[in-house]
């Protein structure tokens, strides 16, 4: 790897999975035999998502914040970003409870679990909330927290802008005022809630920096002439391997190195050539649209995965009986400790999503202003596995009967 002098390289997401961050890193020459950054002047670029799912989220952190001191003290730079897996552990953090809920139905309980085994303790992710002490790891008063806080929404490498997830035509008009609006937004609840719940903030707009997936083409050509650059490096939407498109405006590079537990990465050359880095293969250019796939080990289990995902789903018909909760159920997926919100699952039929099974049907929310619904759809196998059947008289009969 080290044939071809890369400025600048630029990782997905991480998911957990310090043992291939540390691979790559050794591979492509920031670290040393010690682990102690090697990579001089050079600038590692992480775009989000070092959290959740995998098991060592909260060991990447403590890596990847040693890395950046040390990267800086000789010249170079980890440069990180927010993910949206990180904003979701913010806003848990905040004491948003329905991002405590979404998080844990995303993937946080990971790290809930790798935080109790570093105290040597016991427990079970299911256990919702968790004690506040662990959301608190990522609120202002922690240095995880304080840390994501210093993050970039974006940067701009070559002529590149690099960013976790996409850029929405209306979105911060360059990569400096998406980094203005986070870097003013408050640190403290409830001024951190008030101010990325506005619309035009990018921690939260569902089409923007962190949430944006399948974006139309028009909309990616419009965004680069926005934002002068020649293409967005993104990663957030797993490709399976490295996918440039849109006449090279993008380069998508989350390959899911959770899954495949190999890494790759672009890296930058002096002459701002963007070269494929996959670990096992040498560097190829990126000349052209194209997919550059996993080597071949990796794309045995990428076949497979590929095969399931196409492979239609074996469903029980509209309104049968779903492998679990039959029509009927009420579910309880949250209740914070006080009782003052809490959300359920009314199980109205079975259905897809994402290439799986899924629970539809009325999502019932209760807050201090009352009860409420809307209609929803989850994957099956989160909820399976932290929903728990409620007894009917634990929601008001209006909300679980009414049209
Ligand atoms: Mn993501």
């Amino acid at each position: 790897m080290r044939n071809i002098d890369l400025t600048t390289v630029v990782m997905g997401d991480l998911h957990g999975r310090r043992d291939v961050a540390a691979r790559a890193l050794a591979d492509l020459g920031f670290t040393d035999a010690s682990g102690r950054w090697a990579g001089g002047s050079r600038t590692l670029i992480q775009l989000g998502d070092v959290i959740d799912r995998g098991p060592e989220g909260l060991a990447l952190l403590e890596l990847l914040m040693q890395l950046q001191a040390q990267a800086r003290a000789a010249g170079g730079d980890v440069t990180c970003l927010i993910g949206n897996h990180e904003s979701i552990a913010m806003r848990a953090a905040a004491g948003d409870h329905s991002f405590r809920m979404n998080w844990t139905y995303n993937g946080g309980g990971a790290n809930y679990v790798e935080w109790l085994d570093g105290q040597g303790l016991h427990g079970d992710d299911r256990e919702l909330p968790y004690p506040e002490e662990f959301y608190m790891l990522f609120g202002p008063g922690h240095r995880y927290g304080r840390w994501l806080r210093s993050h970039q929404m974006a940067c701009q490498v070559g002529e590149y802008v690099v960013v976790h997830a996409g850029w929405a035509p209306g979105g911060p008009p360059s990569v400096a005022e998406a980094n203005d609006l986070w870097a003013t937004t408050p640190d403290e609840a409830p001024g951190f809630l008030a101010a990325i719940s506005r619309p035009e903030h990018p921690l939260s707009d569902p089409s923007g920096l962190l949430w944006s997936r399948d974006q139309p083409e028009a909309d990616i050509v419009a965004v680069c002439e926005r934002l002068g650059c020649r293409g967005l490096i993104a990663g957030h939407t797993i490709t399976h391997g490295i996918h440039t498109s849109v006449d090279g405006r993008l380069v998508q590079i989350d390959v899911g190195m959770l899954i495949y537990g190999a890494w790759a990465a672009v890296g930058l050359d002096g002459d701002g050539r963007l070269w494929a880095l996959m670990e096992g293969r040498g560097p190829r250019p990126i000349v052209a649209d194209g997919f550059i796939p996993l080597p071949a080990a990796q794309e045995a289990v990428r076949t497979r995965i590929a095969a399931e995902l196409s492979a239609p789903q074996p469903l029980p018909d509209d309104g049968a009986a779903p492998a679990r909760y039959p029509p009927g159920s009420l579910l309880r997926l949250y209740r914070s400790r006080d009782g003052g919100w809490s959300q359920y699952l009314l199980v109205q039929r079975t259905g897809s999503i994402y290439g799986g099974a899924s629970y539809e049907g009325r999502w019932i929310t209760c807050t201090a202003t009352g009860w409420s619904w809307r209609p929803g759809i989850w994957p099956a196998e989160p909820i399976e596995r932290f929903g728990q059947l409620a007894s009917p008289d634990e929601v008001p009969e209006e909300i679980t009967s009414g049209e």
